[in-house]
C-alpha cells in the first residue's frame, strides 16, 4: 500500500545547488502512498521520547505521513506534486497535492514536539505552506510573499516549530491559493496533548477529514479553477459517496471527528442516531461549560469542528452534509422542477422526434438513484451507491457511521451492513388501493408546450451555462 523511497527530485535539486552529500543525506525520505484506501493507523516502531500514547488518529480515505527522530527533532518530508485521486472507484481526477495523494498525509505529533518539515515543490509554479492554526515563529508561518520567498518549482524549504497547543489544525498553501485549494492541495495536522488535559478526554476513535469541493465538468478530469462557489463535486478528503470508507466503532466507544473545511462555503454536518458536543476548534480546546448537545454542527469556511460523541446505539446511521446538494454527484443545476406536471400524450409525440426523449423528476428525482443512464467518460451519478434495503440515492458528502457490538477494539476493518433485530424496522400496513395523486391540470391552449423541461439523458446541465 505505502511505498517508501528516497525523494530523487530533491536530491536532485540540492545537488545542482553544491550542497554536500552529508547534507543530501539530511534530508528524511518522502514515502508516497498510492492508495486511496483509509490507511491503519501509523504508529512509530522502536520510538521513544515520543510522548505519552495516545489513540492515532485514522485519516478517512488518507493516511498519516511517517517520520524520523533526528536529535530530538520529529522530521518529514512533504511533496507537493501533480497526482492522480480516485474520488470515487471509476472516477480520477488530476489534482495538485502531496506525497501521492490529495489530501496530503495527516501529520500527528504531540504538544511540545521539536517539528522539522521539508517542503519540496514539484509542481509547475511556486507553493507555500501555511501551517493553519498554529502557534509559530512569523517567518514560519507560510504567507508567500510577507513570511517568506515563494518555494521555486524544483527546491526544497525547511519549516521548523514547535508544536506548542493539542488540537485539530490543518495545512495548505499560501501562495495562488485559488489555484492550489481548488486542485486538492491540502492536509490535516493533529497535536495530541503530552499529558492528561482537562479538556481533552481520551477516546477509543479518533477520526479526521477535510471538506474539499471541487468543479469537474462530467467527462473531464481536471478541476475548473477559476470556479468560486459553483463547484460540482462536493468531497470529504477528496473522496465521494459511495466511495468513502464509514467510520466504525466498537458499541460504547468514545469518538472524537475532527474536520476542517477548506470548500468556499459552510457544511452543516449531520450524524444520525446519536448526540455530540463540538470538543474543539482550530482555536483549541472548548471549556466544558461552553459545550453543549447537537446532532448537526455548522462548519464554516476556514474552520475547524472536533465533535465527540458515545457510540452506544449500534446500527448504520447516516453522517453528512445538510446541505442536500451536497450530498449529490455531478448534477446539473438548471434542471427545471417538474413534480405534478403532466406529460402524458406528450413523451409518444418527442419520442418519434427524438427518440431518446424521455421525461424526468414528474414524480420527484428519486428514479434517479436506480436509472441506469449512459454517464459521460469518467465521472460518477448525481445520485448512488446501494444499502441492504436498494438504492441509497446519494453522492458527495455523504457517509455512514457503523457502530457495532462485535467489532474487535482497535480494528478498523468495514462490517457488513447492520442486521437489524427482528421487529425494529420501519414497515407496511395494509390499506388498500389509495387513489393516486392529482396531478396538475392540463395547460390552458396557447400555453408554452413543456419541451422546455426535457432532458436528455447523459445530458449534464450547469448552472450559467
Ligand atoms: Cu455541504
Amino acid at each position: 500500500m505505502s511505498r517508501r523511497h528516497f525523494f530523487a527530485g530533491a536530491g536532485a535539486a540540492v545537488a545542482a545547488a553544491t550542497v554536500s552529500r552529508s547534507a543530501l543525506a539530511a534530508i528524511p525520505e518522502a514515502p508516497q502512498q498510492t492508495s486511496a484506501d483509509t490507511a491503519q493507523p501509523w504508529t512509530p516502531s522502536g520510538v521513544t521520547g515520543a510522548g505519552r500514547p495516545y489513540t492515532p488518529v485514522v485519516t478517512i480515505n488518507g493516511w498519516t505521513l511517517p517520520w524520523r527522530m533526528n536529535n530530538g527533532v520529529k522530521e518529514f518530508h512533504l511533496v507537493a506534486e501533480p497526482v492522480v485521486r480516485e474520488m470515487t472507484p471509476g472516477f480520477l481526477v488530476n489534482m495538485w497535492g502531496y506525497n501521492g495523494q490529495s489530501p496530503g498525509p495527516t501529520i500527528e505529533v504531540v504538544e511540545g514536539d521539536k517539528v522539522r518539515i521539508y517542503v519540496t515543490n514539484r509542481l509547475p509554479e511556486h507553493t507555500t505552506i501555511h501551517w493553519h492554526g498554529q502557534r509559530l515563529p512569523n517567518g514560519m508561518d507560510g504567507v508567500g510573499g510577507l513570511n517568506q520567498p515563494q518555494i521555486p518549482p524544483g527546491k526544497t524549504f525547511v519549516y521548523e516549530f514547535e508544536a506548542k497547543r493539542p488540537g485539530t489544525f490543518m495545512y495548505h498553501p499560501h501562495a495562488d491559493e485559488m489555484t492550489q485549494m481548488a486542485m486538492g492541495m491540502m492536509g490535516f495536522w493533529v497535536t495530541h496533548p503530552r499529558k492528561r488535559h482537562p479538556l481533552i478526554d481520551d477516546v477509543q476513535r479518533d477520526y479526521c477529514f477535510l471538506l474539499n469541493s471541487f468543479d469537474v465538468e462530467p467527462g473531464s478530469m481536471t478541476p475548473q479553477v477559476n470556479t468560486m462557489l459553483d463547484q460540482n463535486i462536493w468531497a470529504w478528503n477528496s473522496r465521494v459517496f459511495p466511495g468513502l470508507d464509514p467510520l466504525v466503532a466498537r458499541l460504547n466507544d468514545r469518538v472524537r471527528v475532527r474536520i476542517g473545511n477548506l470548500t468556499m462555503t459552510n457544511h452543516p454536518i449531520h450524524i444520525h442516531g446519536i448526540e455530540f458536543e463540538v470538543t474543539g476548534t482550530d482555536g483549541g480546546p472548548v471549556p466544558k461549560s461552553a459545550r453543549w448537545p447537537e446532532v448537526t454542527t455548522d462548519v464554516a469556511v476556514g474552520q475547524m469542528r472536533q465533535i465527540e460523541f458515545l457510540a452506544d446505539e449500534p446500527g448504520d446511521w447516516a453522517m453528512h452534509c445538510h446541505k442536500s446538494h451536497h450530498t449529490m454527484g455531478a448534477m446539473g443545476h438548471d434542471v427545471p422542477t417538474m413534480i405534478g406536471a403532466d406529460h402524458r400524450g406528450l413523451v409518444g409525440a418527442m419520442q418519434r422526434a427524438n427518440p431518446e426523449y424521455m421525461v424526468m423528476g414528474e414524480r420527484g428525482m428519486a428514479d434517479m438513484g436506480e436509472m441506469e443512464m449512459p454517464l459521460p467518460h469518467n465521472t460518477f451519478p448525481m445520485m448512488t451507491g446501494t444499502g441492504p434495503y436498494g438504492a441509497v440515492e446519494m453522492g458527495g458528502m455523504f457517509n455512514v457511521l457503523k457502530v457495532r457490538a462485535d467489532l474487535p477494539a482497535g480494528k478498523y476493518t468495514n462490517p457488513d451492513w447492520y442486521q437489524q433485530p427482528p421487529g425494529t424496522r420501519a414497515f407496511e400496513v395494509a390499506t388498500g388501493d389509495m387513489p393516486a395523486a392529482p396531478r396538475a391540470k392540463a395547460a390552458p391552449a396557447g400555453d408554452k408546450p413543456a419541451h422546455a423541461h426535457a432532458k436528455k439523458p447523459g445530458a449534464h446541465h450547469r448552472h450559467g451555462d
